[in-house]
């Protein structure tokens, strides 16, 4: 089989874009390249100094921001920066988005954002990690600065999206609106190959992944629905499915893309929206699993349809196998559960 770079590929597939004019391109070739500096980073940790622990000072979240988080948000940035490809860029780890005020930045129609280092807490532990990326052609006027309202597009209106692995290998998983492809990095080349074509998530899963200690907080059709995944139904010849969590987003989403599953993460009484932002996250892995023909929701509804208030927003997360959303979906409004109510 011939050994297709990730480079060639989307050279290949340019095409296809519509309106092609190469940005889009050179966008994915900035990601792969600020990628493949915080993996060597990520593999060094533990073994140099200064790189695990906390930077010492709290992001706008009021979460705890580690020394890698900012060498992966200050990576891709500079990398998405200097291609002179987006007029701006819009990150987790910072409190707005930032407008690459320039001309050329400026004349550019796209922008980004990202979440540049997910599931960080996991980094002292040597467990997997990764990057999630969203593209959005701006609503702005081109050659004027960036805006907000560039930013907060609904999920549907994504030009592309995807996220990198850290973990025993490292991938890139992207699309493009026409399937998701998969990546690997091969570190004695520097290369990515294709190694995941077409890549599609079983429409029937036996697997779940949440975060299992919050459930006393859970609502109730989200209770039934844990309840439905640990039974046995024999004349269903239907077995206990596997509990998986990793507290990861993008490997327990990567696990269950490949081997098929659902992962949560439910509102709960102290936190109503959730943890998973809806723009870093959320909308990106909801884009890939619609491509991969699966299905993300919210308690609202789909989740690609939501048109984000903010940029930092939250949002109940529920993404996965066909079949387990629609079945989680169908509990949840089921009128006697009364889902919309205080529990
Ligand atoms: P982060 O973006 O600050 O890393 O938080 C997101 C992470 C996800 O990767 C993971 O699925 C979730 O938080 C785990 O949260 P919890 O520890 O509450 O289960
Ligand atoms: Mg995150």
């Amino acid at each position: 089989m011939k050994n297709v770079t990730v480079g060639e590929f989307i050279v290949e597939t340019q095409n296809t874009f519509p309106g092609s004019s190469g940005e889009l391109s050179k966008i994915l070739s900035a990601i792969k390249l600020a990628s493949k500096i915080v993996s060597h980073h990520i593999n060094k940790a533990g073994l140099a100094k200064d790189i695990l622990g906390s930077a010492g000072r709290d992001n706008v979240q009021g979460e705890d921001q580690q020394k890698l988080d900012v060498f992966a948000n200050d990576t891709f940035i500079n990398a998405l920066s200097a291609r002179g490809v987006i007029c701006g860029v819009a990150s987790e780890e910072n409190d707005s988005y930032i407008a690459f005020d320039d001309k050329v930045n400026n004349d550019a129609k796209y922008v980004v954002l990202m979440d540049p280092l997910d599931g960080s807490s996991n980094i002292d532990v040597n467990v997997s990690v990764g990057t999630i990326f969203s593209v959005f052609r701006r609503i702005s006027k081109q050659g004027s600065k960036v805006e907000l309202a560039d930013f907060l597009q609904a999920g549907d209106q994504q030009v592309a999206a995807g996220y990198l692995i850290y973990g025993s290998s490292t991938m890139l998983v992207y699309t493009t609106g026409t399937g998701v492809n998969g990546f690997t990095f091969d570190p004695g080349i520097g290369v990515f190959f294709l190694s995941h074509p077409d890549m599609k998530i079983p429409e029937d899963g036996k697997i779940y992944s949440v975060n299992e200690g919050n459930l006393a907080h859970f609502k109730q059709p989200v209770k039934e629905f844990i309840k439905f995944c640990q039974s046995e139904d024999t004349s269903n010849q239907k077995e206990p499915y596997s509990s998986r969590y990793i507290g990861s987003l993008v490997a327990d989403f990567h696990r269950n893309l490949i081997k098929g599953g659902i992962y949560m993460y439910p509102s709960t009484k102290k936190s109503p929206n959730g943890k998973l932002r809806l723009t870093y996250e959320c909308s990106p892995l909801a884009f890939l699993i619609e491509q991969a023909n699966g299905r993300a929701i919210s308690e609202s509804g789909r989740i690609m349809d939501i048109v984000p208030s903010e940029l930092h927003e939250r949002v109940p997360y529920f993404v996965g196998s066909k079949n387990m959303v629609d079945q989680l979906e169908q509990m949840m409004h089921r009128e006697d559960w009364k889902f919309q109510e205080k529990n």
